[in-house]
């Protein structure tokens, strides 16, 4: 469990809020009025990501428009440099419910727009039920089984908003 330990380092550094709209080390998107991070050295399976942004008060990523989903692309190219593996990103959605249905599960409202990549989703193995932005699709978006180590964006309202 060595991404545990990743986590209390990440938290001790975000705990103090510095009168921006976002804590330390997150990305700002005025255009949405919401705050990102890409925790990097933290990754998971697809609940651990769901856990460690709830633990950090904001929740795996909902993506609701191109200008967003553009927007962490641009993100993820930044932050790359600093990740160690080839990984994709978990975002917050999930059709293990109803096959081909996805849901943002925090919010529990059905996906609206989707971003999928060439060929995707294609539920391979039968068993891919969770979202995530993947490398070899430009970070388009792809089913993946939720069991896989991936890395994760968080997305949390930014403040005084
Ligand atoms: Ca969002
Ligand atoms: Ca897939």
């Amino acid at each position: 469990m060595e991404h545990v330990s990743y986590l209390c380092v990440f938290a001790l550094l975000f705990v103090a809020a510095n009168g921006q709209q976002c804590r330390d080390g997150w990305t700002y998107d005025a255009v949405r009025g919401s705050c990102y991070a890409i925790p990097t050295g933290a990754e998971g399976n697809w609940a651990e990501a769901m856990g460690y942004c709830s633990a950090m008060s904001s929740e795996l990523a909902v993506i609701e428009s191109k200008g967003e989903q553009d927007f962490l692309v641009n993100l993820i190219n930044k932050t790359k440099a600093s990740l160690v593996h080839d990984k994709d990103f978990w975002i917050g959605a999930v059709d293990i419910l109803e096959e081909g249905v996805f849901i943002w599960a925090n919010r529990l409202t059905q996906v609206e727009t989707y971003f999928w990549g060439q060929g995707q989703p294609d539920n391979a193995h039968g068993r891919q039920g969770c979202l995530r932005m993947e490398s070899e699709l430009g970070w388009a978006w792809g089913d993946g089984a939720c069991s896989s180590t991936e890395y994760f964006i968080c997305e949390q309202e930014a403040e005084g908003r």
